[in-house]
């Protein structure tokens, strides 16, 4: 089920802070994610508010000027027009939300909050929001509640700062505690809280270890794992290549649960593919430690199939980010087949046959594809497969004609390329892992 539909729409504005080191091309990019982020959220962007400067305001993260342009422009003050007379804010529409495109500390969001007067959320609030309205299943809810009251605990006691002994409380950023007395009991609970839920994850990682132990035990390893930045397609890919009906939405963060499923047609060795969690910049760190077991499917597969959408102007850093998170839980040296997706959205067919050919001439061995034409699925899919069989073996099994009932495991397990009998039993000229043949020849000889 896709993000909850707002009936009434919400007005945000983003700002943020270019520093020195980073490129205007960069900049840009990251606040047109924060955007999309926003829109995911239900919020229209109204207005942006930049500036560079040479770190970030110590106590507002914004530099005081700055402030106080947009508290103009969020109160609909004409003075507002001495500072910018192209923007202004025509029908006086109620900002509901500021949103800041990095992490700020607590007393920051306190404080930048209380000037322009209006809730304020940074990058982190906003993802960790995302992730919690997407969250379905009973481990990743408990992952994103965790990351939550990790960000939020140190939040409250500023809230209660602000509250103050009237009791004066904002709706922003962490502020639903109650008054100052109650900060202390609420931090305990919170910690509490997490607690509680660590051990649910324990318990739950414990079980699904279970799980996944035994799926390989029956199944072989043949497993690949889609990764990638999110909204590449990694879910659209998963139902084309299994014929299964996976969440897709044009939405950041669609998927947080991992999904399994086998190649479809089914292939020798049979090949489980795993749909992941995407990626993203600066993905709040609470986030990162309790997504490690989502992600640990990656770490498990055989074969990683990096997923990029290569329409996205910003794909070389969105594959950098994920370079980096692979790197970070130790899955690069998991072989990687980089999958560049949604050609078919890059301009007309001149300019889609041209990024095809650059890309081809720097990442060599890539794939470059459509998730939504068929034939180019179909060549994925046989990528995949030659992948898995390139290590195969062929030789030749004997099955007397006393225990013919095990032929089935025999065409379960390989690619069976000949069969021909005689009197004493079956042959067989089979194609298949070094490991399957021989423990089948194994059996074999202990029921002869
Ligand atoms: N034009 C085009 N659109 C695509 C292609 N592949 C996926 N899409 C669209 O891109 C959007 C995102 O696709 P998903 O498959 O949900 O992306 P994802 O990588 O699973 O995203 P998260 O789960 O958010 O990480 C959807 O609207 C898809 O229909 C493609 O090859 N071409
Ligand atoms: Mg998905």
């Amino acid at each position: 089920m896709p993000i909850a539909v707002k009936e009434k729409p919400k007005y945000a504005i983003v700002a943020a802070v270019q520093l020195p080191s980073v490129s205007d091309v960069e900049f840009e990019a990251s606040l047109t994610e924060l955007r999309e982020l926003a829109k995911t959220l239900g919020y229209e962007v109204v207005n942006k508010f930049v500036q560079k400067r040479s770190s970030f305001d110590t106590t507002a993260y914004l530099g005081i000027g700055k402030r106080r342009e947009i508290r103009y422009f969020v109160n609909n003050e004409s003075e507002f027009a001495k500072f910018e007379e192209k923007i202004t804010n025509p029908d006086s529409r109620n900002i509901d939300t500021l949103l800041v495109d990095h992490e700020i500390s607590p007393s920051q969001a306190r404080n930048l909050e209380n000037e322009v007067d209006c809730e304020v959320m940074d990058r982190t609030m906003v993802i960790l929001e995302i992730f919690h309205r997407n969250a379905r299943s009973r481990a990743a809810r408990a992952q994103v509640e965790i990351a939550r009251l990790g960000y939020m605990a140190p939040r409250l006691r500023e809230a209660a700062k602000l509250a103050g002994p009237q009791g004066r409380q904002r709706s922003g950023v962490g502020g639903r505690g109650g008054g100052e007395s109650h900060t202390e009991l609420d931090r305990r609970k919170i910690r509490d809280r997490i607690a509680e839920l660590q051990q649910e994850i324990v318990a739950m990682d414990a079980e699904r270890k279970t799980q996944r132990a035994r799926r390989q035990e029956r199944q072989g390893l043949a497993s690949v794992a889609l990764v990638g930045y999110t909204n590449a397609g990694k879910s659209t890919l998963m139902r084309a290549l299994t014929g299964s009906e996976v969440l897709v939405a044009n939405k950041l963060f669609a998927t947080l649960d991992t999904t399994v499923r086998a190649l479809y047609p089914e292939s020798v060795p049979r090949v489980l593919v795993s749909d992941t969690v995407g990626f993203i910049k600066n993905l709040p760190h609470g986030l990162v430690a309790s997504f490690k077991s989502t992600l640990d499917e990656a770490l498990d597969a055989s074969l990683l199939l990096h997923v990029i959408d290569a329409s996205d102007p910003g794909f070389v850093r969105q594959l950098e980010v994920t370079n980096q998170v692979l790197r970070e839980i130790g899955a690069n040296v998991v072989p990687r087949i980089r999958v560049f997706n949604k050609i078919d959205h890059v301009g007309d067919a001149v300019m889609q046959a041209e990024r095809a050919a650059a890309l081809r001439t720097q990442y060599p061995d890539c794939v470059v594809m459509s998730a939504i034409r068929s034939d180019e699925v179909a060549q994925l899919r046989q990528k995949i497969v030659e992948f898995f069989q390139q290590d195969q073996v062929e030789d030749e099994l004997f099955l007397p004609w006393s225990v013919q009932q095990l032929r089935g495991r025999i065409y379960a397990s390989c690619q069976v390329l000949e069969e021909r009998s005689d009197n004493e039993g079956t042959f067989f000229r089979v194609r298949g892992e070094p490991d399957t043949v021989k423990n089948l020849r194994e059996q074999f000889s202990q029921v002869e």
